[in-house]
């Protein structure tokens, strides 16, 4: 049996880079609580990501739930069911409620054409996600927050360096969340970040991950913890190095799968968006049964029979879920492109060290 070929392999730095580090926390006996590392981390990826103000999380569900806290989001949010169940999981938690609205098969982002249809006097705001590094429709639906009075807070979790027109996408909207988790291109084991467009949110942001608290004897809001440690402040620190290195390997395997795939009777690869710069993060392939001749969960069997642990993201649809599918919104009949994508989807292995023969392995079982 050849040796298993996951979905994702995390990328760690080289451990050498990080001892000299290490050691120095050691020595100074500072851990966590807006320490050195956390500080230079905030200000390293602000730079890197060229987003105006940054706030490190411990991973990246939290910055969403904060996001909502922070603009005080407890009404209806318009919000896509093609995701990770964090995105919706984040606004239960504030007592938000999600309305689902579908997505464009093009690049499994929430449909703008579809918003409109989906205010009502309790919409608050719109919560949409980058799948895949796609960027969304940001003027679109920024125009319609605009017109409406709605805050936008985007799911950009997989869209770690995606820029489209020159810009970061993170910078769209009122505020962007980020997943620096093990199973993304740039990791810190488990973090995440929240970006926001100016100094005073940001401030509000900081009080909100740590309890809420403006100094030593003061509380002013109802904060939570949210904050990141040193050691995985240091550890992103050297990991930030190899971000663009990882990302043109990823961009070379993408290359290597569309040449041989994009042509096979039956399956749609995602190509490259104009005027975007892609970071690789996924490698999707959508299957039409009919043209194909087999399933997408007879491919996904078969591919596990080889021993390539190809995923599903995502299926199911978060609206199928318990904690949602009783909504009127979570209707499949109002969702046909999303439940489409997510019966027809899966991802294939993609990491910055698949080799040449395991990219040829799974190239043989998919295409062969
Ligand atoms: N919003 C969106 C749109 C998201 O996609 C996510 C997370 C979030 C929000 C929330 O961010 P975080 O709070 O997680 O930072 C994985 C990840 O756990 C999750 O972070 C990610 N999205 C989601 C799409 O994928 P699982 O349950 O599929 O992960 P798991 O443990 O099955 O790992 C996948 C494969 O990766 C494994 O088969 C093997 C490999 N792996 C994984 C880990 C953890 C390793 O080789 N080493 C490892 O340490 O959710």
């Amino acid at each position: 049996m050849n040796e298993p070929i996951t979905v994702s392999r995390p990328f760690l730095p080289p451990l050498a880079e990080l001892l000299p580090l290490l050691e120095d926390i050691w020595q100074r006996r500072w851990l966590t609580n807006n320490g050195r590392y956390h500080q230079e981390l905030e200000r390293a990826l602000s730079d890197y990501l060229r987003v105006p103000f940054l706030s490190l999380f411990t991973n990246g569900t939290m910055p969403l739930m904060v996001a909502l806290q922070a603009l005080r989001i407890t009404g209806e949010v318009i919000t896509t069911p093609y995701s990770f169940v964090a995105t919706t999981h984040a606004l239960w938690w504030n007592g938000a409620v999600p309305v689902f609205i579908d997505v464009e098969e093009a690049t499994g982002n929430l449909d703008p054409a579809k918003i409109e249809a989906a205010i009502t006097p309790r919409t608050q705001a719109i919560l949409p996600v980058h799948v895949y590094g796609n960027p969304c429709r940001t003027a679109e639906i920024q125009a319609i927050a605009d017109k409406y009075g709605l805050k936008v807070i985007y799911d950009a979790a997989h869209a770690f360096g995606v820029e489209k027109d020159g810009a970061s996408v993170s910078t769209a909207g009122d505020m962007a969340t980020l997943s620096f988790h093990a199973t993304k291109i740039y990791n810190t084991l488990e973090g995440g970040a929240l970006i926001c467009q100016d100094e005073a949110t940001k401030k509000r942001i900081d009080f909100l991950k740590n309890f809420g608290f403006a100094n030593e004897t003061e509380v002013v809001m109802p904060g939570i913890n949210g904050k990141m440690d040193e050691v995985r402040a240091a550890y992103g620190l050297i990991g930030l190095k190899y971000a663009d290195a990882s990302i043109e390997k990823r961009r070379q395997i993408a290359l290597r799968y569309r040449e041989h795939l994009r042509d096979v009777r039956g399956i749609r690869v995602m190509e490259d968006l104009d005027g975007v710069k892609h970071n690789y993060a996924y490698f999707p392939i959508f299957i039409d049964e009919a043209a194909y001749r087999i399933s997408r969960d007879a491919l996904y069997e078969k591919l596990k029979e080889h021993n390539i642990l190809a995923r599903r993201y995502f299926y199911p649809l978060i609206s199928m879920f318990s904690p949602y599918r009783s909504l009127d919104s979570a209707n499949p009949a109002n969702l046909p492109v999303a439940t489409q994508l997510a019966d027809s989807v899966i991802c294939l292995p993609m990491f910055e060290d698949l080799t040449e023969k395991q990219i040829e392995r799974i190239i043989t079982a998919v295409a062969g």
